[in-house]
């Protein structure tokens, strides 16, 4: 598989649970490379052009104002595979149905605090790393 580059980012709910250092550290004993970071705020429009495709669905609103409600780290990672294996380490969507051992099984609360976002292909990957850094 290539080398590749995805957009990561720790949501509000796992910044101020305190789980930067072992979520970082999990991408690295995969051997993924934090290329960018920064911790900050997201604004409104970059909430909006990250969650693009599921505005108008019911938990849209409720989306956009969470992952604005508080500080996140925004990451580029790259490495083999990086976009699947990104995926693979965060676990299902939904805290409840996430496998033990995945970042979401293991610290997420329910489905806005999933804990972590990451892109779901390198085409996702591009545009989200140009939201957030450029
Ligand atoms: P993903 O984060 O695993 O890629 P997506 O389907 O892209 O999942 O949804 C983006 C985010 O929107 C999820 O991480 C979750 O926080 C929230 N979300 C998705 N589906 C629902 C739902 O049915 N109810 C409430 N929140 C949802
Ligand atoms: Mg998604």
């Amino acid at each position: 598989m290539a080398i590749q580059k995805t957009y990561s980012m720790i949501k509000p709910d796992g910044v101020r649970n305190g789980h930067i250092g072992e979520i970082i550290n999990r991408f690295e004993r995969a051997g993924l490379t934090v290329e960018r970071m920064e911790l900050g705020m997201v604004t409104p429009e970059q909430a909006r052009a990250n969650y693009a495709e599921h505005e108008g669905k019911p938990f849209y609103d409720g989306l956009i104002a969470y992952i604005t409600s508080g500080p996140v780290v925004k990451m580029v990672i790259s490495g083999e595979g990086a976009v699947a294996k990104c995926r693979s380490l965060m676990g299902a969507t939904n805290p409840a149905e996430a496998a033990p051992g995945t970042i979401r099984g293991d610290f997420g609360l329910n489905m806005d605090e999933n804990v972590i976002h990451g892109s779901d292909s390198p085409e996702s990957a591009e545009r989200e790393i140009n939201i957030f850094f450029n």
